[in-house]
């Protein structure tokens, strides 16, 4: 009996556990594909929602606790059109609100946390605290701009603490309207932190760190950080002392009264960058102890401002010394509050648990990420538009902060801070490339399929300084080996149809983005790329037909399609020349990893081919840089040089240099070449006369040459013929430069 009974039961109580997991299963299938759908970013971390209902004309809207920020968001929906006292009642508060009693155990326990109860009679929004509130909302009107509304409910907090951005970039900094913008964004995405630190702002670096703002920019800080608080974003002001920072009591009062100039405009939020620098204010008991006098001395005596955020010298762990103390005297001496920023294994780097293990044990705490993505200062000529991937998914028990160093573009840097946005809230869920083909949506709404196309073969950055590389033309690459495989082999191309659609839709979303309306601030920003994009899906087209007119033995229709390419390489050039010249990387380059390379490989084939059948001698000239860098020192080995008008250039970093005793670096010449008038500008002149410039034949057998010191640079006129020439150090110590020009003219 016993054991019938147990069987019975055990098999009764199978029944209802299979009948139970289908349904479990069914509720996960619907809520699955439904917050698939929801169209909410950063997505939340619970959601269960069952059927759902229309959405209804009328609400009636009960808030309570809610603040300025959150009345302003709900009065951007609902108006006098909307609103009705017998429309779907909606509740909004906080947990200690009456209304929220039997709901309140449902709000995760942990800061900027929401709940949502969605029924057909009501919807209860409950925060956890004032930025709580205002994200329940932010997901409440999501919902509400969809034609039906789930049934169920959402549960939701951000995984890191801060999140955003730090516009930290060189370069020309945003624009008032375009930061105006990136608040707004921030706060539709629920990011919560914006760094303000442009390298380039006189007011947050040497020497005008010290000097209060003129009454224009001060006037447009207020009003940032008035936007700034009605999209619940903490506007973190950041100061940039460390070049010429003296460490006595007068630079330190100094500083002090940036700050409290800084309050009077509102800034409740700190950060001190040490990075880039080199001399005296590198010094880490130095900074600690400055660091630690503002905590003590304002911080903690104002009470309403966040706690400091500092940038250090050695911010990844290529730069900090093998012999080691920099980081382990911050860890050691900085206020436990302090957070530390870190860039993670090189100044551009994806992290991930090893990179955030090594450094939160040097600095005795969390460190706050600087993703140096999607950041284009070091690769100016480049866009950079692919998806922001590579950090990982779980990472975020490890990290006090995380923001990303973005294009001096401020919209098209959208696209990668909609995805961070995203990846900073729920981390383990995130998915890089579903979020890009959103993030396409959210900045172009109408012509996102045109942006697409573009996208897609503008994300990575061609060899740089940084060897940081992105994917590009990801799913077209194989087609494109396979397209050279078949001509190489003088096969029948099977891919030639696929490779023609690509290159007509380059050229098609190229036009429609040209004539868009939808961003024009975007097209703004990315136009001559896109200009550059169109000639090169013409160039393909006519590459094409070069085939085409060698198969059928056309000479006549495939010399005219060979000019062709050559004519548009030159509109290209002109392009190249023409817009965006800044004089670290000037130019325009696009579709750089696969396509380009696609059209010039395929490009000198054909004409190869041509020549041998037809007995011509048509060029296969490409204008590439023959010359080399020529250095020992391995921050500078993927240093790139241009040249341009016979004058070549080593592409400035933007970093601190250390040369050690006998390190060089310089040109090395494709051949022996008779060089002229040689440049070299350091930040500080101080130090030329610590250096030699060295001319050889062979690379063995070195003079040294005679220079001067003119308009703060170090100059020399060679005229001689040499293949090796370069700057050394020839002290017993290790130099720190900032090297801001390095020429040489070639004959
Ligand atoms: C600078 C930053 C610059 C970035 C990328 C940090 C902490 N500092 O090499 O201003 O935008 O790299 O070039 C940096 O990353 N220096």
């Amino acid at each position: 009996m016993q054991i019938t009974s147990t069987l019975k039961y055990s098999y009764k109580q199978r029944l209802i556990t299979m009948r139970h997991s289908f349904f479990i299963l069914l509720i996960l299938t619907v809520s699955f594909s439904f917050a698939q759908n929801l169209n909410i970013n950063p997505k939340p971390q619970h959601v269960v929602i069952g059927e759902y209902f229309d959405t209804p004309i009328h609400f009636n809207i009960k808030q309570k606790s809610t603040d300025n920020a959150t009345e302003k968001l709900l009065s951007s929906f609902f108006n006098n059109d909307n609103i009705s006292g017998s429309g779907l009642s909606i509740q909004i508060g906080n947990i200690n609100d009456r209304f929220s009693k039997k709901l309140k155990n449902k709000v995760p326990n942990k800061a900027e946390s929401y709940h949502i109860n969605l029924t057909k009679k009501q919807i209860s929004v409950i925060g956890r605290d004032a930025r709580g509130i205002y994200y329940g909302v932010r997901t409440l009107l999501a919902l509400l701009k969809n034609a039906v509304i789930p049934i169920g409910e959402i549960s939701d907090y951000p995984d890191v603490t801060a999140r955003g951005t730090v516009e930290g970039f060189y370069g020309t900094p945003w624009s008032f309207q375009h930061r105006l913008r990136q608040i707004d964004f921030y706060g539709e995405n629920k990011l919560n932190t914006y760094i303000y630190g442009p390298k380039d702002d006189p007011y947050h670096s040497s020497p005008n760190w010290r000097k209060p703002y003129p009454e224009t920019e001060a006037a447009q800080i207020k009003k940032l950080i008035n936007r700034a608080k009605l999209n619940h974003v903490d506007f973190v002001w950041a100061i940039h002392p460390g070049k010429d920072i003296k460490w006595n009591n007068e630079d330190r009062t100094a500083l002090l009264h940036k700050f409290e100039l800084m309050y009077n405009l509102g800034v409740r939020a700190y950060a001190v960058f040490f990075d880039d620098i080199s001399g005296e204010g590198t010094n880490p008991n130095q900074q600690a102890d400055l660091l630690n006098f503002l905590h003590t001395e304002f911080i903690k005596k104002k009470k309403d401002v966040k706690p400091l955020i500092m940038c250090p010298t050695e911010y990844n762990k290529g730069w900090s010394k093998p012999e080691g103390g920099y980081l382990e005297t911050l860890g050691k001496q900085l206020d436990p509050s302090i957070r530390i920023m870190w860039t993670g294994n090189t100044v551009v780097a994806d992290v991930d648990k090893e990179t955030m293990a090594w450094i939160n044990a040097k600095i005795n705490r969390n460190a706050f990420i600087w993703w140096n993505f999607p950041v284009s200062d070091y690769v100016r000529n480049h866009m950079l538009l692919g998806p922001a991937y590579g950090n990982g998914k779980d990472i975020a028990q490890d990290l006090s902060g995380f923001v990303s160093n973005p294009m001096e573009h401020a919209e098209a840097s959208k696209i990668a801070i909609y995805g961070v946005a995203d990846y900073t809230w729920n981390m383990s869920e995130y998915q890089p490339e579903n979020n890009w083909k959103k993030a396409l949506q959210v900045v172009m709404p109408k012509s996102y399929k045109a942006l697409e196309v573009f996208a897609t073969h503008n994300s990575d950055l061609g060899p740089n300084g940084h060897r940081y590389r992105r994917k590009e033309s990801v799913s077209f690459a194989p087609i494109a080996d396979a397209f050279l495989k078949d001509l190489k082999a003088n096969s029948t191309i099977e891919n030639f149809e696929t490779v023609r659609k690509e290159f007509q839709a380059i050229v098609e979303a190229s036009y429609i983005l040209l004539n868009s309306t939808d961003n024009p601030l975007l097209l703004e920003e990315i136009r001559p790329w896109v200009e550059q994009f169109k000639l090169l899906g013409q160039s393909g087209l006519a590459m094409l037909n070069m085939h085409t007119a060698l198969e059928a033995q056309q000479a006549t229709d495939f010399e005219r399609s060979y000019n062709a390419v050559k004519a548009i390489k030159t509109e290209m050039y002109n392009i190249d020349r023409k817009e965006n010249q800044n004089p670290y990387q000037p130019g325009i380059k696009t579709a750089t990893l696969v396509i380009t390379p696609l059209i010039d490989k395929s490009f000198v084939y054909l004409t190869q081919a041509y020549n041998k059948t037809f007995s011509k001698n048509l060029g296969v000239e490409a204008n590439y840089n023959p010359h080399k860098l020529f250095t020992n020192i391995e921050q500078l080995k993927n240093q790139q040089v241009t040249l341009r008008d016979r004058t070549l250039a080593l592409n400035p970093p933007l970093e601190i240099i250390r040369l050690s005793p006998q390190a060089y670096f310089g040109f090395e010449l494709q051949k022996e070449n008779r060089v002229n008038k040689l440049v070299l500008q350091l930040e500080k002149s101080l130090i030329y006369n610590n250096l030699t410039i060295d001319i050889s034949t062979n690379g063995k057998d070195w003079s040294v040459i005679k220079t001067e010191q003119k308009d703060a640079s170090l100059q020399a006129s060679i005229n001689t013929m040499v293949k090796y020439i370069r700057i050394k150090n020839t002290t017993s110590e290790t130099l720190s430069l900032k090297i801001e020009k390095f020429t040489v003219k070639i004959k």
